[in-house]
């Protein structure tokens, strides 16, 4: 042992140095828990499952969907707990997935072929929805049947119809969403599929067109097939916006770019409401602080930022603005907006609270990198926030969900030793029909949901709406707001889970 001295010391040099990386990323298993997040996605298809289907129990479903129009609408996304393809958020949730393998893909090792899959079940499916020109179809399933009922998707028997925009009847915020959406994913496929990414940027841009060219909201054009469900109560000039942000990103062309910059005073000057259970909410913090389904302007200001800090002439408003957001968040400065649980969650007004935590971590993670390779720092008052600020508040987020408060609980499906057991969503507390191969009817359901037990199938990797501004949960099935997963919760935290990783 003696004669082998040098290198111990070496060894143990080296073990010293692997603990201390250790202690700094506490104990969490970011690689575990970013596995599962992608793995989500495939207990939310619809259509048929293709043979690399990880997530057995789920099965084929609404094979149909589409011919009530002629159209074939097979495939896509759930949205949440139940059947329905709602596709503005759906379209947000895949431009998120394809941001966080643009930003984040180069760190996904193994699951960066998952992350691809995807992206690519929600725009093959919305190559679908766009193939007749200037017509978009913004949603397969008629929601009110489908809350009615607790059934399986393989069983639905409610009524699938479509919804879709035409030129009398636009939709300028899904159509919009979806070309993002196209857009931004033609950039993750650009050295992976040549032919497949372009055929994104072209059809990217025939749908914005339709989306600029015929405006109008499309909870006007399609009524209570989106409200009060997932209507657009803050206006479509963010999606308009945002769309032309992506189309400029994948394309170059500066005409996208002259959109953005002409519009982007527009869009700062209005008032920003918010959807908040079906509610429509004035923001507290202003347009700068927002981002989701509905709302897109803290990440049209991040994503915008990246070409222009540190250019003058270029980067107003976005990069004051990206600075007003940071300086909205960070606990210690003095222009902080959102609020922060005892636990240290952060709390925006609004159901599924954790949406808020994974996109705006997303954010902050994003634009940190594009400060450190500008060398920049935010001033927000008298406090000096550092790239490091940023991503040690959004660590604070994601450790948060996955098992650090006061519950000592993770919010992830399947991550941990303890996470929801009963959450709300239909799929996952019914027998898979490899158990219960009959058919079950509307109500068939009904005692799966009232039962006090455990839901059968695991939906690994679901993150649900999450705790109370008291950090505390209530794991029940009623308790929709904070036990109901929904994609556009996960997407954004597929990027910021391969970062720490
Ligand atoms: C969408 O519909 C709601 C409810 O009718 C309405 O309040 C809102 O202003 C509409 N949004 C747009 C962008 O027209
Ligand atoms: C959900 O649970 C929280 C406690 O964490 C409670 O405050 C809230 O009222 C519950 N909501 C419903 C709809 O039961």
């Amino acid at each position: 042992m003696r004669g082998k001295r040098v290198a111990m010391s070496k060894f143990s040099l080296l073990l010293t140095m692997m603990m201390a990386t250790m202690a700094r990323s506490a104990s969490f298993d970011y690689g575990d828990a970013l596995t599962k997040s992608i793995l989500f996605f495939e207990g939310q298809r619809s259509g048929k499952l293709p043979p690399s289907q990880r997530m057995k129990w789920r099965k084929d479903s609404a094979l149909h969907d589409g011919h009530d129009i002629h159209m074939n609408m097979v495939g896509g996304y759930y949205d949440a707990g139940d059947n329905v393809k709602f596709h503005f958020p759906m379209a947000f949730t895949t431009t998120m997935l394809a941001w966080s393998v643009i930003e984040f893909g180069d760190k996904m090792e193994s699951d960066l072929q998952h992350a691809l899959e995807a992206i690519r079940w929600g725009t093959d499916y919305f190559l679908k929805a766009t193939k007749i020109p200037n017509v978009v179809v913004a949603q397969v399933g008629n929601p009110i049947s489908d809350h009615d009922c607790w059934e399986r998707p393989e069983d639905m028997d409610t009524s699938r119809q479509a919804y879709y925009l035409t030129q009398r009847k636009p939709g300028s915020e899904v159509s919009a969403e979806i070309a993002a959406a196209l857009a931004a994913s033609s950039i993750v496929f650009r050295k992976i599929d040549r032919r497949y990414s372009k055929v994104l940027l072209i059809r990217a841009k025939q749908v914005f067109d339709f989306a600029n060219n015929h405006r109008g909201s499309y909870n006007d054009s399609i009524g209570a097939g989106a409200c009060p469900f997932y209507c657009d109560f803050n206006g479509y000039m963010d999606e308009l916006i945002w769309g032309a942000a992506w189309l400029h990103k994948a394309s170059n062309n500066q005409n996208y770019w002259n959109f953005v910059k002409s519009n982007i005073l527009s869009l700062e000057s209005s008032s920003i409401v918010r959807n908040v259970n079906g509610f429509k909410v004035l923001s507290n913090g202003g347009g700068f602080g927002e981002f989701g389904w509905d709302t897109k302007n803290a990440g049209i200001n991040v994503l915008v930022s990246q070409g222009v800090m540190n250019n003058p002439s270029n980067e107003i408003p976005f990069v004051p603005n990206a600075n007003n957001l940071i300086c909205s968040l960070l606990p210690n400065s003095p222009t902080k907006s959102a609020t922060y649980s005892k636990g240290g969650l952060l709390f925006k007004v609004g159901s599924s609270n954790l949406q808020h935590a994974t996109s705006l971590s997303f954010l902050l993670i994003v634009y940190a990198r594009y400060m450190q390779a500008n060398n920049k720092e935010v001033q927000c008052g008298n406090v000096v926030a550092k790239p490091s600020d940023l991503i040690n508040l959004a660590k604070s987020q994601v450790d948060y969900i996955l098992g650090n408060n006061p519950l000592g609980m993770s919010y992830m499906v399947g991550y941990g030793q303890k996470y929801p057991q009963k959450i709300h969503h239909r799929g996952s507390t019914l027998p898979t029909i490899d158990v219960n191969p009959n058919h079950m009817g509307c109500r068939d359901g009904d005692k799966y949901f009232q039962s006090s037990s455990p839901n059968i199938n695991e939906l690994t990797g679901a993150i649900v709406g999450g705790p109370a501004d008291d950090d505390s949960f209530q794991d029940s099935r009623y308790n929709v707001s904070q036990s109901e997963p929904t994609t556009y919760i996960n997407a954004p935290f597929v990027g910021v889970l391969a970062y720490f990783k």
